[in-house]
C-alpha cells in the first residue's frame, strides 16, 4: 500500500477526536480524521437519516442481524428487539466476557446516540480523580469552553413542571423526595426550544418521538453540527469515513504510520490504506484507543509504550434498573427521551450515587420508573492481548459489576421503602434480573492521564502521540462523562499547540 502523508491524523470523530480536529484546523495544520463509521447525513427510504426506535432497521446497529437494545424485554416478552440486515448502523454493543460496552459509530461518535446529558462533575470529585490537573483552571477555562462549544442548554423549569412529556420525571422526583433525597436539573445538548415546539406541534418530533439510541433526526446538537462542522469550516480538516485503523507503527525518522481498512456497507474489507503523519491524535474512545495501543505495545509496533496502557478501566459504576409504581402513580404514555433530572446522593459518604431519571418511551402507560445509576464503584480492569488471535480482551468480572449493584440497591431500597414500591423484574431478560449490570454506556480509562500519558495526554515513550478521549478518565467521574472528556481535550490541545508544534 502507498502511504498518504498528512501533518496530523486524528483517529475517531467522537468528543476527543472532534476537539482535536477543530483546534488543529484552526492552528492551520492540515489534518485528516479517520472514522470507521458512516457520515449520517443522507435520508433512507423513509426520508429520515436515522431509523425509529419502535421499528428499528439496518441503520440501528453496527453489523448486526438483530438489534441489542439495553432493555431486552418488557413483561418478559421480547417486544423490543427486531431482526435487521447487517449494515454499518449507528449504535454498537461491543461484547467482552462479562461486560458489554455501548458506543456510537459514525461521524460524531457517541454524540449520535447518547442522551445528551451535559453534566459538569462535582469539583471535589474531579480533583480527587485528577490530582495533577489544575482544577481552578479547568473550572475557569476548559469546562466553560466545552459547554459553550457543545451548545449546552437547560429545560425551562416552568415548562418542565407543566408538560406531560416530563411527568415520568416529576413522579420519580416525588418518590426521591419522600425518601429525603435531593434531585437536581441536568443540562443537555438537545435544543429545548425545539422540544417545546415539538410538544406544541410546530416542529417535527424527535425527542418526543422516542428517538435517541439509534440517532435523533432533529433537535440534537451532536458533534457533526458543532465541533466537527467548525473543524471542516477551517478548510484544513479532511474526513475519511468507513476506514478502520487497525495498527500503528513508527518509522525511524519519527513518522507515525497507520494501517486502515476500508470497509463497505456489508462490512467487507475492500482495501487497505496506509497514512503517515508527524502528529497523531487518538480519539477512538476508551475501548477504541486502548485496544489500538495495547495491540501496538504487545505486538511490538510501539514497544516503548508504558505498562499503564491498558489499565485503569471502569464502567463509571453504571447500573440500570426499574421500579414498579402504584397504579395511581402513572408515569404517562408520552415521555421525552432526553433526561433532565438526576437524584444526587453523591455527597453521601457511605454510598455515593448519582442516578439519572431515565425515560421508557414505549407509547403506553407502564408504571415503570427507570434509572441509570452512576455509582462510585472503585473496581478497575485491564486489557490483555491474545497474540494467537490478535484479540484484545477486557478482564472485567461479574463480581466487579456486583459492587455497582450493591451501591445502587442501597439507594433504591431506600426509595422503595419510603414509597412502599418494589423493583420491576421483567425488563432485563431473565425473570430475576432487576439490575442491568452487564453493560455500560460510560466506558472510561485504559490510557489514564498522568499514568499512560503525561499530565496533558502525551503518550509516554513516544513524542507527538496523544490521547484526547475517554480513555484518559480513570474509570469513574461520578456524572455522565462527555463534558469532562471534551474539557480535558480542550486543555490538551491548548497546551500541545503552544508547546509541541513550534516550527
Ligand atoms: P466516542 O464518542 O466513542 O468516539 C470514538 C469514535 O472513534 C467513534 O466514532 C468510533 O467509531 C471511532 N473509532 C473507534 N475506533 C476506531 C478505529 N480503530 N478506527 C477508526 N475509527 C474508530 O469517544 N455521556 C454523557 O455525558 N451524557 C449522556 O447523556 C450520555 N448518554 C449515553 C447514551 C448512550 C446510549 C451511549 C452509548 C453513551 C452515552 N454517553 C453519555 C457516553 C458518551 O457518549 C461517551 O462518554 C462519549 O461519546 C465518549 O467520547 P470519546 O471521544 O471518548
Amino acid at each position: 500500500a502507498t502511504v498518504d502523508n498528512a501533518p496530523a491524523v486524528v483517529v475517531g470523530s467522537g468528543y476527543g477526536g472532534a476537539v482535536a480536529a477543530l483546534r488543529l484546523g484552526q492552528a492551520g495544520i492540515r489534518t485528516l480524521v479517520l472514522e470507521m463509521g458512516r457520515l449520517w447525513d443522507t435520508p433512507g427510504p423513509d426520508g429520515e437519516v436515522f431509523c425509529s426506535t419502535s421499528a428499528p432497521d439496518r441503520r440501528s446497529m453496527w453489523f448486526r442481524t438483530r438489534t441489542e437494545a439495553p432493555l431486552a424485554t418488557f413483561l418478559w416478552l421480547d417486544l423490543v428487539n427486531r431482526d435487521i440486515g447487517a449494515y454499518p448502523g449507528v449504535l454498537d454493543r461491543v461484547h467482552y466476557d462479562h461486560m458489554s460496552v455501548y458506543v456510537g459509530r459514525g461521524v460524531g461518535g457517541g454524540s449520535l446516540v447518547n442522551g445528551g446529558m451535559a453534566v459538569t462533575p462535582l469539583r471535589s470529585y474531579f480533583a480527587e480523580q485528577f490530582p495533577t490537573v489544575d482544577t481552578a483552571e479547568m473550572y475557569r477555562t476548559y469546562f466553560p469552553r466545552a459547554r459553550s462549544m457543545l451548545g449546552v442548554n437547560t429545560v425551562d423549569p416552568a415548562w418542565f413542571e407543566s408538560t406531560e412529556w416530563y411527568r415520568f420525571t416529576r413522579v420519580s422526583r416525588a418518590h426521591a423526595d419522600k425518601a429525603g433525597l435531593r434531585t437536581t436539573f441536568v443540562p443537555n445538548v438537545y435544543d429545548f426550544g425545539h422540544m417545546e415546539r415539538e410538544a406544541a406541534g410546530t416542529a417535527t418530533r424527535s425527542a418526543l418521538a422516542g428517538e435517541v439510541i439509534y440517532g435523533n433526526n432533529h433537535g440534537k446538537r451532536s458533534l457533526d453540527k458543532t465541533y466537527l462542522a467548525s473543524a471542516l469550516g477551517t478548510g484544513n480538516v479532511t474526513l475519511h469515513t468507513m476506514e478502520r485503523v487497525t495498527s500503528i507503527r513508527r518509522t525511524p525518522d519519527g513518522t507515525y504510520v497507520l494501517t486502515a481498512q476500508r470497509i463497505d456497507d456489508t462490512g467487507a474489507v475492500v482495501g487497505t490504506k496506509e497514512y503517515g503523519c508527524r502528529y497523531l491524535f487518538l480519539g477512538g474512545g476508551s475501548i477504541g484507543t486502548t485496544e489500538l495501543l495495547v495491540r501496538a505495545r504487545e505486538s511490538g509496533t510501539l514497544p516503548a509504550l508504558d505498562a499503564a496502557v491498558g489499565t485503569g478501566w471502569g464502567t463509571n459504576g453504571n447500573v440500570m434498573l426499574g421500579r414498579a409504581n402504584h397504579l395511581w402513580d402513572t408515569v404517562g404514555a408520552n415521555q421525552s427521551t432526553m433526561p433532565v433530572m438526576g437524584i444526587d446522593d453523591w455527597a453521601n459518604a457511605d454510598n455515593p450515587v448519582f442516578a439519572e431519571i431515565a425515560p421508557l418511551p414505549v407509547g403506553l402507560e407502564h408504571w415503570v420508573s427507570l434509572y441509570l445509576a452512576i455509582t462510585k464503584n472503585p473496581e478497575r480492569a485491564s486489557f490483555t492481548y491474545d497474540a494467537a488471535s490478535g484479540a484484545v480482551r477486557l478482564g472485567w468480572s461479574a463480581a466487579q459489576s456486583a459492587v455497582s449493584v450493591g451501591m445502587a440497591k442501597k439507594l433504591f431500597d431506600r426509595i422503595n421503602r419510603a414509597n412502599s414500591t418494589i423493583y420491576r423484574y421483567d425488563l432485563f431478560g431473565s425473570p430475576s434480573k432487576v439490575f442491568a449490570d452487564d453493560f455500560t454506556y460510560h466506558p472510561l480509562g485504559g490510557c489514564v492521564l498522568g499514568r499512560a500519558t503525561d499530565d496533558y495526554g502525551r503518550v509516554k515513550g513516544y513524542a507527538r502521540l496523544y490521547v484526547t478521549d475517554g480513555s484518559l478518565v480513570p474509570g469513574s467521574i461520578g456524572v455522565n462523562p462527555f463534558v469532562t472528556i471534551t474539557a480535558l481535550a480542550e486543555r490538551t490541545m491548548a497546551r500541545v499547540l503552544v508547546e509541541d508544534t513550534a516550527p
